[in-house]
């Protein structure tokens, strides 16, 4: 008994407790379940470990070069600045989930786990709940884990002291969001890719729908006037700059830091110890701007390690337990389809329609002010400007992914300042975060319980209400594209 309980000690503390140990154990989990070779085994289950300690090293180095500046930005301004990106997001949640609520980061790693569960089942079920998609996308889920776990928490503190309790709530409606969600892309995507089989898991996919629902009622086609695209236009060679992660993030860092830096002054860095009355300052700003950059590449680096891992034991699990699924996988592979320079379009003008945002932030004196962070704008703006602009032409991946960016600035500042992440300089910004889920975190905080159940009865509702819409081709359209176009062909020719 005293073994037993030696050993559960130890898998709590050391594995269920250290988010890179958890992350371990699930792939080796889904690897053992796979029944993979022992050697592959030990080699995935290494790298999944090494992959979120590298992502640890990265994280603590953002942390670093960022605190004096939120520090100077607080002691000169009395203003919060939040990154909006997904990595700050997640860095803001484990520096702050301990101080704030009380619970260790590698809680979210066990939601993460049990809302994978709650999504397989939904799936599982699909004849009922009308699921068909598996989120497979594990960075994405990390950091979706990491943020919902803090939302929840601020809404339902009641249920800090029953971990069972809030584990399972969170689960509940973190696996229903994964489902559900990533279950309205299917749709657009199976349209965009002429039926390639997949759909988006990742953090926009409402606003994928969304997107998709306003550039065809807004911007579409009527009277059989065809719509302009954005693939018959030219572009200048410059515009690919912009397609790259680390030279945009160093021009976006450069541009935001570089100024705020320079605004609260060489006077409070020499005081604080971050640089020497005798250096440049000018380089001292430049350098400190750079070095985000080559953070977020090592935290790239190791999300990119585990991830795989992660994804390819997950699908191992999907696979043998759900036949009638398609995957939810990262927006990217969506960027394979559809005019290529909708991308750039979609995602400079949600540049244009965030720093607008910003803007008004400063103008109006909000307490928090928002840092545009590469993915948000880039990875939701893309998307939805590629999805707007096959359906409605140019004017829609224009005008639709600069209100994407407004909604982002605004909701994110909302949001974050609100529940407190902006405290600790990040909030993870990407669409569905500024817009489904504030609005479930406001309804479960003033409804408590009954704003629970609201929230989960919603999320369920919206794939019955997207069946009924058409019963026939709707699970025709994950099964056999094909037969689907026909099939609306000859819906909409009776029409
Ligand atoms: C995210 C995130 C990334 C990107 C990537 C896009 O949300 O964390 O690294 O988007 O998934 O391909």
């Amino acid at each position: 008994m005293n073994i037993l309980f030696s050993i559960w000690s130890f898998f709590a503390t050391y594995i269920l407790q250290k988010a890179p140990y958890m992350v371990g154990f699930l792939t080796l989990l889904g690897y053992c379940l796979m029944g993979k070779k022992w050697y592959d085994t030990l080699a995935g289950t290494l790298k999944a470990i090494i992959g979120m300690l590298i992502l640890n090293a990265g994280s603590g180095g953002l942390t670093s070069n960022f605190r004096p500046i939120l520090v100077g930005l607080k002691e000169r301004f009395g203003l919060t600045a939040a990154v909006i990106d997904p990595y700050y997001g997640q860095n803001a949640v484990q520096a702050g989930v301990e101080e704030t609520f009380g619970k260790g980061f590698s809680m979210a790693m066990q939601l993460l786990l049990i809302a994978f569960i709650v999504n397989i089942l939904l799936v599982r079920f699909n004849k009922i709940t009308k699921c068909r998609t598996l989120f497979t996308t594990g960075h994405v889920q990390v950091q979706q884990a990491a943020t919902a776990y803090w939302l929840i928490m601020f809404a339902l503190p009641g249920l800090l002291n029953n971990n069972a309790a809030l584990l399972v709530v969170m689960a509940v409606i973190l696996g229903a969001y994964w489902a559900v969600g990533s279950n309205l892309t299917v749709k657009p995507m199976q349209e965009l890719s002429e039926g390639a089989g997949f759909a988006i898991a990742h953090q926009q996919m409402f606003g994928i729908r969304l997107g998709y629902w306003a550039a065809g009622k807004f911007f579409g086609e009527k009277n059989g006037k065809k719509v302009k695209k954005v693939g018959e236009m030219e572009m200048p060679g410059f515009f690919s700059i912009f397609n790259e992660n680390m030279v945009c993030t160093a021009i976006l860092m450069t541009a935001f830091f570089g100024v705020i830096m320079a605004i609260i002054g060489k006077d409070f860095f020499v005081a604080s110890g971050s640089t020497k009355e005798t250096e440049n300052f000018v380089f001292y700003c430049f350098n400190t701007s750079l070095n985000f950059a080559v953070y977020l590449a090592i935290l790239q680096l190791g999300v990119r390690t585990f991830v795989t891992e992660l994804t390819a034991s997950f699908q191992g699990i999907a696979d043998k337990l759900l036949p009638a699924s398609i995957p939810g996988v990262d927006c990217a592979v969506c960027f394979g389809f559809g005019d290529s320079n909708a991308v750039t379009f979609g995602f400079l003008a949600g540049l244009v329609g965030q720093i607008v945002a910003i803007l008004i932030l400063i103008v109006i004196g909000s307490p928090t002010l928002i840092i545009c962070g590469f993915v948000p704008v880039f990875f939701d703006n893309a998307t939805i400007g590629l999805v707007a602009n096959e359906k409605g032409g140019i004017k829609a991946c224009l005008v639709i992914p600069f209100i994407s960016g407004l909604i982002q600035v605004f909701g994110a500042a909302l949001i974050s300042g609100w529940v407190g992440l902006a405290n600790y300089g990040g909030y993870l910004g990407m669409f569905d975060w500024d817009t489904v889920w504030p609005i479930m975190t406001v309804i479960m905080k003033y409804l408590g319980y009954v704003g629970v159940a609201i929230v989960v009865i919603g999320l369920l509702a919206i794939p019955q209400i997207e069946y009924r819409m058409d019963p026939e081709g709707y699970f025709l359209i994950t099964e056999d594209y094909d037969a689907y176009v026909e099939h609306m062909e000859k819906k909409n020719a009776g029409k």
